[in-house]
C-alpha cells in the first residue's frame, strides 16, 4: 500500500515504518495517524513480522508532536477530548502490539512525538535525540499518554517536571532517567535498531507477546496479581510448540528455529 505521511518496507523478519512529514518535522496530523493505524494493521497481520521499527524520516526529528497548524482548529473541549482519546487508543495498540516495537528516535521527541517514542517496548536514540512534553508552552497538556506513560516510566516527580517546564532533554539525560535503553552515534542509529529488530526475529514469538503482556499488564497491578499473570502467562507458554523446540534445541546444542506456534 503506497502513503503519503510514512513509508512501511521489510527486512529479515522485521518491518520499518517512517513518518515522513519533513516541511514539519514529521509532525502528525489526522491524515499521518490514519496511515499510522493502517500500517500498523497491516504489521501485525503479517506472520513473517516479528519485530517493528518505527521511526522519523530525515536528520532532525523523529516527530515534533501533534500537528500545531490541526490544533489550533480544534473547535471544542469535546473535540479535543475525542481527538486524544483517539490517538491514545492507537499508541496503546502499538504498545500492546503482539509483537516487540522498537523505537529508533532520530532527532526530536516532543509531545505527540515523545509520547509516539513512549509506547514502544525498546527505544534506541541517536546522541541527536531530544524529549520533551512542551505542551504547557501551547497552553494545553499532554494528550497522547503523556502524563501517564511518563510518569510511569521515569517517576511521577520528574514527569511533573518535564511536563510543567516543557524542557527537552538530550538523549543521555533520558537514558539516565530509564526513559531510553541505548544511545548510540546517529549514523548508526538504523544499523542498530536493524540489529536489534533481526536479534528479536530469532526469538520465540509466543513467549515474546507473553512477556509484553506480562509485564504491560503486571506494571498496572499490585505484585501478587502480577506474580498470578506471570504463572498463567508462564504456563500458556508450555503450550506451544516452540518450547519444545527451544528445549530440545539446548539439549541436542544447536541453534531453535522457532514458528511462532
Ligand atoms: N506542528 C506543526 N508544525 C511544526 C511542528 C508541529 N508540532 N513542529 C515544527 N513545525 C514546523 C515549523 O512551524 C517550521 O515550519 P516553517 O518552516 O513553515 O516555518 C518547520 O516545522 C521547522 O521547524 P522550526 O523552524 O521551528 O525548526 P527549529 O529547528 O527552529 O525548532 C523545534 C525545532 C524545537 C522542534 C520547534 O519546531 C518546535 O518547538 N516545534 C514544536 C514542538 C511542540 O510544541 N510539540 C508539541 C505539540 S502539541 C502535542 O504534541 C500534543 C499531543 C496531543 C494532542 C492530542 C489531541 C489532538
Amino acid at each position: 500500500m503506497e502513503w503519503k505521511n510514512i513509508a512501511l518496507e521489510q527486512g529479515d523478519g522485521w518491518a520499518l515504518i517512517t513518518i515522513q512529514r519533513p516541511k514539519v518535522l514529521n509532525a502528525l496530523n489526522r491524515e499521518t495517524l490514519e496511515e499510522l493505524e493502517q500500517a500498523v494493521d497491516q504489521v501485525e497481520a503479517d506472520e513473517k513480522v516479528r519485530a517493528l521499527i518505527i521511526t522519523g524520516a530525515g536528520d532532525k526529528a523523529f516527530v515534533a508532536g501533534a500537528d500545531i497548524g490541526e490544533l489550533r482548529q480544534i473547535p471544542s473541549a469535546a473535540e479535543g477530548e475525542r481527538l486524544a482519546a483517539r490517538g491514545q487508543a492507537l499508541f496503546s495498540r502499538i504498545e500492546e502490539l503482539d509483537k516487540p516495537v522498537i523505537m529508533a528516535v532520530n532527532g526530536y521527541a516532543l509531545g505527540g512525538g515523545c509520547e509516539l517514542a513512549m509506547s514502544g517496548d525498546i527505544l534506541i536514540a541517536s546522541e541527536k535525540a531530544r524529549f520533551g512534553q512542551p505542551e504547557v508552552n501551547l497552553g494545553v497538556i499532554p494528550g497522547y499518554g503523556g502524563t501517564q506513560r511518563l510518569a510511569r516510566l521515569v517517576g511521577k516527580t520528574t514527569a511533573k517536571y518535564l511536563c510543567l517546564t516543557g524542557e527537552m532533554i538530550t538523549a543521555e539525560e533520558a537514558l539516565r532517567l530509564g526513559l531510553v535503553q541505548k544511545v548510540v552515534p546517529h549514523d548508526q542509529l538504523l544499523e542498530e535498531a536493524r540489529k536489534l529488530a533481526e536479534l528479536l526475529a530469532q526469538k520465540a514469538p509466543v513467549a515474546m507477546r507473553y512477556i509484553k503482556k506480562a509485564i504491560n499488564q503486571g506494571a498496572e497491578t499490585d505484585l501478587q496479581s502480577g506474580l498470578r499473570l506471570e504463572a498463567s502467562f508462564f504456563g500458556l507458554s508450555f503450550d506451544t510448540e516452540d518450547r519444545i523446540e527451544g528445549m530440545d534445541a539446548f539439549l541436542q546444542k544447536r541453534n531453535p528455529r522457532f514458528r511462532g506456534k
